[in-house]
């Protein structure tokens, strides 16, 4: 193998143009990349081709970074953290990059003075929307910070061909419109044909007796599909580890089709080629829906497959025995979407390299981590035995296996407990029979974690409560947090110069820093500055609105933001219930002395998801009413930013005064907007649920809006009997405004528009929104006043800021590092012919 200091091209010692961090370097480096790579001049340059030299020139200067960090991590007893993540939502990388190498203001001139617009350039990335929302975007942080604690780690994925879909509103309701983010080219992936990886589907297992009489099991497939791996770098902030994110294509094997092009069946080898190529085609646009769908399964089970088996490569070119392989790997799945991974190394292990069954087991128990991002039944994934059985016979033996193993110890411990072995079981069968995901990562990791504190509580008591009585050594809690990086530094600039001006620039990577911020709260001056600089960003937002929309909003006005995925358990629609209880105020008395607000909402449904949808719908409605309603006098604005992605959260979080966080207790896991808003400055509205608990802890209790009620008492009235008409009919408010919303008021007299919502809300209301009604509209009075104070207001808004030490990612990361995966920093130096960074 040729190493690093052997490839010439590093051993030269003048400022190479793909290294060179000068003016002039850079300069050339750009339009050599527009000759060269593009293949264009500026005659014929498109923006994009501007764009597509301009990231490989940042690329360009990643990669001497990235081949030594791969290099290192070669090395016996480094041990790599592999996070198996069926969804890594990135959001756009050249900047993220340009910030975390160090040279964003140098690029920015040199693209500049070079008489292009940096900020189109850089408009123009498409994001890779490879993800559904939070579980995706965390994913995405604790890659960043696993590149900046430079701690040895490589993500694993899906590279999807289709990611998220794109969504247009048209004429109040959802739209999806397919992600075509590959349309131009990716300039940020490097596919390594070379190491293309074998998955084997379906077909049938047959015993047999090895050499030693042994007793052996072989899986004879009746489908191949190669897995062609595209490495994107991950750098770091301020250091020089680059790890990758592997994400795997499949494609047909074109061997295994010759036979079929001999007999003259052509189109059979085609349509088959085709269909093992749609297993990477699209991301399932389900956040916290399970549907039991084939193709959703063979996406599972092939990049797990694919990364377990590179993995072992790995480990046994470092010239290691598979014995130690949890030495060598840490194995994290985020969710059960990777789970089927436990049965997969064990078939790898027992079949493929003939390790015992005991020793195999041990090696997969010490192999992986589980983290559980849910508590919604609806989220928890399982597989029919007949599904499980055509597409992975093997595995199903094997978790049949597992399962009698465990339910023997289950036994031996609980004697004749047959109803704790029936819910311990990995196979559900209560009624058709199930393989149970949660269960089997249970069973198969060593550690189980919640992602935050009361989450976390609340699966030891009730969705692994079994487990936890088991193994109550297995748990563990491990708070959320996002990048500081991308969530404050790339999206909110002015905000992070402002800081770096009082605190120094160390924050960045150690963001319990800002609570140096708090010495400063008495100072006029600085308070001053906070707000100019929040008002300034409102302004940027209303004009971008303005010319995107056609919204004139008020940026002096309050700007309220719910941005997320649309779910009834995230009640969208309570936000909506106080504005129309706000602007009947006004209907009632047009005088009335009302804080303006703009309300701002985006986030897709799922597009089977009809509730989520009519709930876009309302929001729409309740707009166009508000927006246009000439008593209103511009006090309330109702916008739907259609087409949330990470590019325009980077956009929203920085400008919101007020984040709304108001899931019903006990249903939110975590959430992680709830930080990227408190951190830029928002105060939260927010009940007792996931992070809030420990935001609200954090920032202090005076400065957060709390309202609702606790996840005990949602439990207490459930059980009592909850009703949601007497909740109707003793708050005159609530009733008046569902009666509008029933009238037709807000669709054009269209009574039947809004039926099925507000008769859910009626006779079901599963997300009790009318239990929380009065406390959420008495909470969001407060927010009013307290907003009329802004020297008041802008002091509760630093100390929100200061205070967010806790969720930076990196203090997760560390968390996982130390308490699971016992992986330490592994420092990457660079030969001094190589430039330093800027
Ligand atoms: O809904 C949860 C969020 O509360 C959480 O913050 C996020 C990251 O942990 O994961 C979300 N989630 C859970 N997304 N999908 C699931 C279930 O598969």
């Amino acid at each position: 193998m040729t190493t690093f200091e052997q490839v010439p091209v590093f051993q030269c010692e003048f400022e190479d143009d793909r290294t060179g961090l000068s003016k002039e370097t850079i300069k050339r480096a750009l339009a050599d990349n527009l000759f060269y790579i593009q293949g264009k001049v500026p005659a014929t340059a498109t923006p994009n081709d501007y764009y597509m030299a301009l990231a490989y020139t940042v690329r360009d200067r990643m990669l001497q970074r990235w081949f030594k960090t791969t290099e290192v991590y070669t090395k016996k007893g480094v041990k790599v953290v592999s996070y198996l993540s069926a969804e890594f939502l990135l959001g756009p990388h050249l900047s993220n990059n340009l910030i975390n190498l160090g040279i964003y203001d140098l690029v920015r001139q040199v693209v500049e003075e070079s008489g292009l617009d940096f900020v189109q350039l850089r408009e123009i990335e498409e994001e890779p929307g490879l993800g559904n929302g939070g579980l995706g975007r965390l994913a995405a942080c604790y890659m960043d910070s696993l590149s900046t604690l430079e701690i040895p780690a490589i993500g694993y994925g899906i590279r999807y061909e289709f990611g998220i879909f794109d969504q247009e509103i048209r004429d109040g309701w959802q739209v999806e419109i397919t992600d075509k983010w590959l349309h131009l080219g990716n300039p940020w992936e490097i596919p390594r044909l070379e190491e293309t990886i074998e998955v084997k589907f379906g077909g049938r297992t047959e015993a047999y007796y090895d050499e030693k009489c042994r007793y052996r099991v072989r899986w004879i497939p009746d489908k191949v599909v190669k897995g062609v791996p595209y490495d994107t770098p991950i750098s770091g902030y301020n250091v020089n580890t680059v790890n990758t994110l592997r994400l795997w294509k499949a494609e047909a094997p074109e061997s295994f089709e010759f036979q079929a092009f001999n007999v003259g069946d052509y189109y059979g080898a085609v349509n088959r080629k085709v269909v093992s190529e749609n297993i990477t085609k699209v991301l399932y646009p389900n956040d916290e829906l399970m549907k039991g769908k084939e193709l959703r399964l063979e996406q599972q089970y092939f990049f797990v497959s694919c990364s377990l088996q590179d993995m072992i490569r790995l480990h046994l070119q470092k010239g290691e025995s598979l014995e130690t392989f949890h030495q060598s790997f840490a194995v994290q799945l985020n969710d059960t979407h990777p789970s089927i991974g436990v049965a997969e190394l064990m078939r790898l292990l027992v079949d493929e390299y003939e390790i015992e069954w005991d020793q195999a087991w041990q090696i997969t128990q010490n192999t992986f981590g589980y983290t559980n991002h849910t508590l919604l039944p609806e989220a928890l994934e399982k597989w029919t035995l007949s599904l499980f059985k055509n597409l992975l016979p093997r595995h199903l033996q094997i978790i049949y296996e597992i399962n009698q193993r465990f339910l023997g110890q289950v036994r031996a411990k609980y004697p004749n407990d047959s109803d704790r072995l029936a819910r311990l079981s990995l196979i559900d069968e209560s009624g058709e029979k199930y393989v149970r995901m949660a269960n089997l990562a249970s069973v198969g990791s060593h550690a189980i974690n919640g992602v935050a504190a009361l989450h976390t509580e609340l699966l030891k008591r009730d969705v692994l409560g079994d487990f936890h009585e088991l193994w109550p050594e297995k748990f563990s809690n491990k708070t959320n947090g996002v990048t500081p990086r991308r969530w404050i530094v790339v999206s909110n600039p002015l905000l992070a110069n402002l800081i770096t001006r009082k605190i120094g620039v160390d924050w960045i990577s150690h963001l319990e820093d800002l609570k140096q911020l708090e010495a400063f709260i008495e100072d006029a001056e600085f308070r001053r500055e906070w707000r100019q600089t929040k008002q300034d960003i409102k302004g940027y937002l209303a004009t971008y609105i303005k010319e995107n929309h056609g919204i004139e909003v008020n940026p002096e006005s309050l700007f309220d933001v719910q941005v997320k995925r649309l779910h009834e358990y995230k009640r969208q629609h309570l936000n909506v219930l106080h504005i129309i209880t706000l602007y009947k105020r006004i209907k009632d008395n047009p005088n009335i002395e009302i804080t303006p607000r703009t309300f701002i909402f985006g986030g897709k449904a799922a597009p089977g998801y009809f509730m989520a949808k009519l709930i876009i719908k309302l929001i729409n409605s309740v707009g166009d009413v508000v927006n246009n309603d000439p008593d209103v006098r511009d006090r309330l604005k109702v916008v739907f930013l259609p087409d949330y992605n990470v590019r325009f959260g980077q956009r929203v979080y920085p400008a919101a005064d007020l984040s709304e966080q108001i899931s019903t207790a006990g249903k939110e896991a975590s959430g992680t907007g709830n930080m990227k808003f408190a951190m830029n400055g928002a105060l939260t509205i927010g009940t007792l649920d996931g992070a809030n608990i420990e935001i609200r802890e954090e920032v202090g209790e005076e400065n957060f809006f709390l309202f609702g009620l606790t996840t005990e008492q949602v439990y207490e009235l459930k059980s009592k009997g909850y009703n949601p008409w007497d909740y109707y009919h003793n708050n005159p408010q609530l009733k008046q405004v569902i009666d509008l919303i029933s009238s037709g008021f807000f669709s054009h007299g269209d009574t039947n528009l809004f039926r099925p919502l507000v008769d859910s809300l009626l006779y079901h209301d599963p997300y009790m929104l009318f239990a929380d009604y009065q406390s959420y509209i008495d909470a969001q009075d407060q927010v009013n006043q307290a907003y009329r104070d802004q020297e008041h207001w802008t002091r509760m808004s630093i100390l929100n800021a200061a205070r967010m030490g806790k969720f930076s990612s990196d203090r997760a990361i560390l968390e996982y590092c130390q308490e699971i995966w016992n992986a330490v920093p592994v420092k990457i130096e660079l030969e001094e012919y190589i430039q330093g960074r800027a």
